[in-house]
């Protein structure tokens, strides 16, 4: 452990000497989760009785927009404690990019744990791209797994912009199948070899409306989820978070809506959803933490979590993001 949460570390001492066990309400901590520094993008991973929770570290000054240099982890055991283990891996550790730590997701497999990220490639393949790390534990070391880029811009040749190949989400199917999701404006999905480090076949694009990045692929039930940062262009300032939900992973997808509203003072938003404890969770950004006197911004973010509920036919109710509390409907 490199550092600590101020107050949630005393709290964890604390919790320790008694025996730190599920709270039993299931009910977050006050939000932001982190409050010593800035974070953003969060990627919930449940291992055993253990929430890992990967973010991006927010480092703009001023009004720089994104400066983002390394990934981070925390992780819980009742979702009100949180442990900080430090940076897990640099940007620079993936020798081919050249900056921009963006959004991350860690999965097991093989007995490993797999991380990938969204990275700026250097100008043997401009734009924006995707690598994948390697570890033995959850909290890293993580070391580039396969020396190159899993997706880089030219792999998507419909897209127009070079930040198209970034976000990607990743889920192992019941079948013990994975995929891979990403993108930004168009949205993609490719299925990974079991070595998790290539592709396996095409990549399919499965864009729902108004989807502008940040996609996240979970499965409860029968029913897939692909839940995203959407922007309607039309009547909205700010990311909101929207859900599109499939009878197989291969679709068809069928828009769901709106399942939250814009993160408090942030231009973006990023879900993750976890189920733990035999609970839902949906984590997002906001930018509404304040440090010192440096004030939240858009590339100034604070991880956030709510609880997560479903109605009987398996839609999500809306998630209100409150002040850091929690107001959604009802049971679920
Ligand atoms: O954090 C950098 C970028 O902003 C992420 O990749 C996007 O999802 C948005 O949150």
């Amino acid at each position: 452990m490199k550092g600590c949460a101020t107050i949630a570390t005393v709290l964890l001492l604390a919790s320790a000497a008694v025996g730190a066990v599920p709270a039993e309400d299931g009910r977050p901590g006050p939000n932001p989760i982190v409050r010593d520094k800035f974070t953003a993008d969060p990627a919930p991973l449940v291992v055993g009785d253990t929430l890992y929770l990967y973010t991006g570290h927010d480092e703009a000054q001023r009004d720089e927009m994104f400066t983002m240099r390394e990934w981070l982890v925390y992780s819980t055991k009742d979702m009100k404690h949180w442990v900080d283990h430090g940076p897990i891996i640099r940007v620079t550790d993936f020798k081919w990019a050249k900056q921009d730590a963006w959004a991350s997701q860690a999965i097991r497999a093989n007995g490993r744990y797999y991380f990938y990220a969204a990275v700026e490639h250097d100008a043997t393949h401009p734009g924006k791209a995707i690598g994948v790390a390697v570890a033995d534990t959850p909290t890293g070391p993580f070391r580039d797994a396969k020396g190159a880029a899993l997706i880089t811009n030219e792999m998507t040749p419909k897209g127009t912009h070079s930040w198209e190949d970034i976000d990607p989400t990743v889920f192992t199917d019941d079948d013990g199948t994975s995929w891979i999701a990403w993108g930004n404006r168009e949205c993609y999905i490719a299925r990974l070899k079991p070595n998790m480090i290539e592709l396996d076949g095409p990549i399919t694009e499965i864009t729902p409306p108004f989807f502008e990045e940040g996609p996240w692929l979970h499965k409860r039930g029968r029913l897939y989820y692909l839940t995203y940062a959407s922007l309607d262009r039309r009547t909205q300032r700010d990311e909101h978070i929207s859900y599109a939900t499939a009878p197989a992973i291969t679709g068809p997808w069928t828009p769901r809506g709106l399942l939250t509203g814009p993160g408090r003072y942030s231009f973006t938003i990023h879900p993750g959803i976890a189920h733990f404890h035999g609970r839902w969770y949906l984590f997002a950004h906001n930018a509404a933490l304040t440090i010192g006197d440096q004030a939240g911004a858009i590339g100034r973010r604070a991880v956030t979590v709510y609880p997560l509920h479903y109605n009987a036919d398996g839609t999500m109710r809306p998630v209100v993001q409150d002040d850091g509390r929690v107001r959604t409907t009802q049971g679920g």
